[in-house]
């Protein structure tokens, strides 16, 4: 047997199919262009000079002293340095015509639209820096925001930024159980929420989610933090928590828009942003200042070749990493006009993202695989409707898109004019590593191209050696990049375990990839027990434990299956307590219960009851086989299975 195939890790060898079709920019693109191929030479010549070069395009209160401290695993970027990210998205951008620029032009999913230019936005988030303050909040206190995609959000980012307190984004769509874990770790000082949230014209009581994860320990949380959505009706009822509770819209208003941004080293946290890995214990990952400001101001401009007047779109939620570091911290270091999106791309109707697009002259759009499919399944009547030559460049992130997903996004959105970016990173690299750079490298359907100038990263075998082309390995980076995690939120030794302990000093991404003989890279997708749901992150054991908390469940397996629209759907194997419970009951029962549990996008595709679950000789559950069955698929090899009949009585809801 093949070493790869064994453990958890199952890699299937390459097919070349379509890997061979390649496209370049059109001679339009390619002459407008910012950079030109020697970015790569440049970066490759001398990698830690290049890094220096671009992190002086950022505001240093002080410059630092030595670019690079690599003790594996343990790193310190651009030592010695002093700056603040609020400062460089915000304060430098207030000379000249930047300050009357638009910073957010926020579209309401109603159609209602608010624009702050750079100088107001900095106005609001001294204001909130200053309320901040004015409630104890100091430097490396922690702030869990909870709350929707509104402009008060990356105001209260930004705020945090700005007085050096480290914040934490829960995603909106999390369950109270999930926030309330979250705040724990974290120790936070303080919460931010928002009264209400709005989805598909309904009304998200986010505030009451808070409630019931706060009644449910926190003891760290000192005060709460409200934005209401309709400040000039409803005051914070009379039902609120009256000392722990603080009206953000009353309490603004007191404050001043003078607020100095705090001096930080390089290396002090910014933000700690949970992620889910192997376990059933979400890690903070967490991020510092000086490199990630470095690393996403970089790529924001370099991958989609930024110009003064894009009109620039990221579809993700500002709580997830791509919120963070390409709708926040990216963009405004580099002074873009970002669009802020809350709502669903099928509410009002199926054409929102065109109208919008068109509506506000969208020149960039980041969106991802899971939601382009759903727009070729929408069909084409939707676009048509719509002016989309504003459009200059595609990008995407996420998961994997199939090339026929990429052919169509580039065909019908980009109208064949505008090169796409299949950027591969994730949470914990928190900027892009693989992508094209925007119509400077040639193009694959499928393939997320390369490294970035500046980052190396190789495919490995199990060993450590570094694979043939067209031969399936382990996306691994080589060199340290300035974005990257540097550490797990109290927990450093499951940081190197994670990551750093499958080969010394190389970093392991948990993802399977190959490169083919041009150099270009396919992923794979995950190797461990990750699952990816329209690119949202689970891990199977954190689906399990809370099944598991479940009164009718004995026992629990989570696995992910082939879907064609969201990527991978969850799909549950459970054994009852009591075998004659009313298996109907139970099953419509336990998709709630993870809703309530983790978050409505944790609801199962499929429930299957059954007597047993195929376990090794040792007891633990052969997730491989459910694979198997959940796909459909001819069972692999049960050998090292206790009971294999288990398999053939699957009862499924
Ligand atoms: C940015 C983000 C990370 C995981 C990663 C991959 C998968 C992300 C791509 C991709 C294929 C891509 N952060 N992934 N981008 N797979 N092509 N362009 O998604 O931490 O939430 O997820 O997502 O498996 O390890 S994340």
């Amino acid at each position: 047997m093949n070493k790869e195939k064994q453990g958890v890790l199952s890699l299937t060898e390459s097919d070349s199919k379509g890997e061979s079709r390649t496209l370049t920019a059109s001679p339009a693109f390619i002459a407008d262009r910012a950079l030109d191929d020697s970015v790569y030479a440049r970066a490759t010549r001398d990698r830690l000079g290049y890094w220096e070069e671009q992190a002086a395009q950022l505001h240093w209160f002080k410059k630092w002293d030595r670019v690079l401290d690599w003790n594996p695993p343990w790193v310190r970027w651009f030592d010695g340095g002093k700056l603040n990210a609020s400062y460089n998205c915000l304060d430098r951008h207030l000379e000249g015509e930047r300050s009357t620029k638009p910073a957010v032009i926020f579209e309401a999913e109603n159609g209602d639209s608010r624009t702050l230019t750079y100088e107001q936005l900095h106005g609001e988030v001294c204001k909130a820096a200053n309320l901040l303050k004015s409630l104890g909040v100091t430097k490396g206190d922690r702030v869990v925001i909870f709350m929707p995609m509104i402009v008060e959000t990356v105001i209260s980012m930004l705020a945090c930024a700005r007085i050096g307190a480290v914040h934490c984004v829960v995603f909106g769509g999390f369950s109270a159980e999930a926030l309330r874990e979250r705040i724990e770790d974290v120790e936070a000082k303080l919460v931010m929420t928002t009264d209400d949230g709005q989805r598909r014209g309904k009304i998200i009581n986010m505030k009451g989610i808070a409630e019931e994860a706060l009644s449910a320990g926190c003891e760290s949380v000192e005060r709460v933090i409200v934005v209401r959505r309709q400040p000039d009706k409803e005051p914070l009822g009379e039902t609120s928590n009256q000392g722990r509770d603080v009206d953000y819209h009353e309490a603004m208003k007191e404050m001043s828009t003078n607020c100095p941004a705090e001096v930080m080293d390089a290396e002090d946290m910014l933000f700690v942003l949970y992620t889910s890995g192997t376990t059933g214990k979400p890690k903070g990952v967490v991020h510092t200042t000086g490199g990630y400001m470095t690393g996403v101001a970089t790529t924001h401009k370099g991958v989609f070749d930024l110009k003064e007047n894009d009109i620039y779109w990221c579809t993700a939620d500002v709580g997830w990493i791509t919120g963070h570091s390409y709708i926040v911290y990216g963009p405004l270091a580099n002074g873009a006009t970002v669009l802020l999106y809350e709502g669903a791309p099928d509410y009002p109707a199926k054409d929102r993202y065109w109208e919008i697009i068109a509506k506000h002259k969208v020149s960039i759009l980041y969106t991802a695989p899971t939601a382009i499919r759903t727009f070729k399944k929408w069909g084409l009547s939707y676009l048509e409707k719509h002016d989309l030559s504003s459009l200059r460049v595609l990008g995407t992130v996420g998961e994997p898109i199939n090339p026929e997903v990429w052919l169509w996004y580039y065909k019908f959105v980009g109208g064949e004019r505008c090169p796409i970016c299949d950027t591969w990173w994730q949470t914990e690299t928190g900027m892009i590593m693989l992508s094209p750079l925007a119509g400077l490298s040639e193009m694959k359907p499928g393939s997320c191209s390369a490294p970035i100038p500046g980052v190396k990263v190789s495919v490995l075998s199990r060993s450590g050696e570094v694979m043939e082309w067209g031969h399936n390995g382990y996306l691994t980076v080589s060199e340290p990049w300035p974005a990257m995690m540097r550490t797990i939120y109290g927990n450093d030794n499951r940081y190197v375990k994670s990551y750093w302990s499958h080969w010394p000093g190389i970093y392991f991404t948990g993802d399977g990839a190959r490169r083919d003989k041009d150099g270009f890279f396919w992923i794979i997708g995950r190797v461990d027990d990750v699952i990816n749901v329209s690119g949202h992150r689970f891990s199977a054991m954190e689906v399990e434990n809370a099944l598991l908390e479940h009164p009718a469940v004995a026992e629990a397996a989570c696995v992910g299956k082939t879907h064609e629209v969201k990527g991978q759907a969850l799909v549950i194997f459970v054994t009852l307590r009591d075998k004659n419970a009313p298996k109907d009951e139970v099953i419509s029962d336990l998709r709630q219960f993870l809703v309530g549990r983790i978050g409505a996008f944790a609801r199962p595709d499929e429930v299957y009851v059954t007597n047993d679950l195929p376990k090794t000789r040792s007891g633990k559950i052969i997730r491989r086989l459910l694979k198997d069955i959940a796909e459909g698929r001819a069972m692999g090899d049960t050998t090292t299975m206790e009971s294999s009949h288990v398999l053939k009585e699957l009862y499924k809801g």
